[in-house]
């Protein structure tokens, strides 16, 4: 594969209910594509990175300033045989590990497109389905919290993850327990605990949970291997694996007992590949993350969830819980609780041009 021109739109898509987190509120997803041509084809890809560098210190603009002034550039006029080469060539440039995953995606789509086959199936993937669970933002109050469980539990998705926040934690995961006794719940605290909240979050091992995701700071991998004494409730990262070194590094530290695989935090689908590699190795826990992507970043999460090591149930929920309308075709649906793995050829769903180009708010245009 050569890359003859590259295009990357910035999308403004309008969440169906804004999604509130420990670090903020989106009401409107902002979401960087990038549209690969080559061989005759085009592959995409979706950046991760948000609006403002909270999740993360990349943003939607320093993603696009690293892919068009430093990382196509390095790619310019090179013979790609495989997309796992995209790592060691694009290693010159430190951290940005968003951009990179979204430029490799691309050429995986690419990739698996002139292979005639799908993503899944070049990664090793095993299953035809994934398990759905859907992630619930802070809510105003318990009864709003309990009514929007209430109806994603109806529909059929197998975990529900809470989000926490000091205040918002023991009360409403006492309530949703005592509501759904045999639900398959976990909670996600994004960061917003300090190691001297051990007391406090001892709390939460008496509601049987899953988990408890990312509960102290994204760099401090001592701080949860000391947490992790205190607690029965294992401890799952997913801000501080920002590489499978971390997360080999979590491992041998007891830092966490499971990890939250996002292709774009680490780096892209390589280093998730290693990280599943690694999992498997170890028996330890592996699940996938979302980032509320569009259709073209959900149809590469769920191809990456279909491995054998992704074991629990994953933030891939149906396109229904996070647009009203996506840019990518067919929607993803819920099928008794499962996300069905596309079959097509490279990612399998179709980009819409035309809800693209509607949703667009910036488009910049690279050629070799
Ligand atoms: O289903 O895509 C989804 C959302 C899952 O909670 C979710 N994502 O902290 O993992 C997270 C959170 C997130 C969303 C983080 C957007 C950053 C941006």
């Amino acid at each position: 594969m050569t890359i003859d021109r590259a295009v990357l739109y910035l999308l403004a898509m309008p969440l169906v209910a804004p999604f509130r987190t420990s670090f903020g509120e989106e009401r409107v997803r902002h979401a960087l594509l990038v549209a690969l041509e080559g061989d005759g084809r085009t592959g995409w890809g979706e950046c991760v990175a948000g609006s403002g560098p909270w999740y993360s210190g990349e943003t939607v603009e320093t993603a696009r300033h690293v892919l068009l002034d430093f990382a196509l550039p390095l790619l310019r006029g090179t013979e790609i045989g495989h997309p796992r080469e995209i790592p060691g060539l694009l290693a010159p440039i430190r951290g940005h590990p968003m951009a990179k995953a979204a430029l490799e995606a691309a050429l995986w789509d690419l990739h698996a497109q002139g292979e005639g086959k799908p993503l899944a199936s070049l990664l090793g993937g095993t299953r035809d389905r994934v398990p759905a669970g859907v992630s619930v933002g802070i809510q105003p109050d318990i009864p709003t919290l309990l009514a929007r469980v209430g109806n994603y539990v109806a529909e059929g998705y197998r975990r529900v993850k809470l989000k926490i926040e000091p205040g918002w934690d023991l009360e409403p995961v006492a309530a949703l327990r005592e509501r759904f006794p045999d639900l398959p719940l976990s909670v996600d605290a994004n960061a917003a605990y300090s190691p001297r909240d051990a007391g406090h979050l001892q709390g939460l091992d008496r509601f049987g949970l899953l988990m408890v995701e990312q509960p102290l700071a994204y760099d401090d991998l001592l701080g949860h291997a000391r947490l992790a004494e205190e607690l029965a409730t294992p401890i799952c990262l997913d801000e501080s694996i920002s590489s499978p070194h971390r997360a080999w590094e979590a491992l041998e530290l007891g830092a966490c007992r499971i990890i939250n695989v996002k292709q774009g935090r680490v780096g892209g689908l390589s280093a998730a590949l290693e990280i599943h590699e690694l999992a498997r190795e170890r028996g330890v826990p592996i699940w996938c993350g979302g980032m509320l992507e569009t259709g073209v970043g959900r149809a590469l999460n769920v191809a990456l969830a279909s491995l054998p090591g992704f074991t629990l149930p994953h933030d891939i929920s149906a396109t229904d819980r996070y647009y009203h309308e996506d840019i990518a075709q067919p929607p993803f649906r819920l099928e008794d609780g499962f996300i069905p793995v596309p079959r097509g050829p490279g990612l399998g769903v179709e980009v819409d041009l035309g809800r693209l180009h509607r949703y667009a708010v910036g488009m910049w245009s690279w050629h070799t």
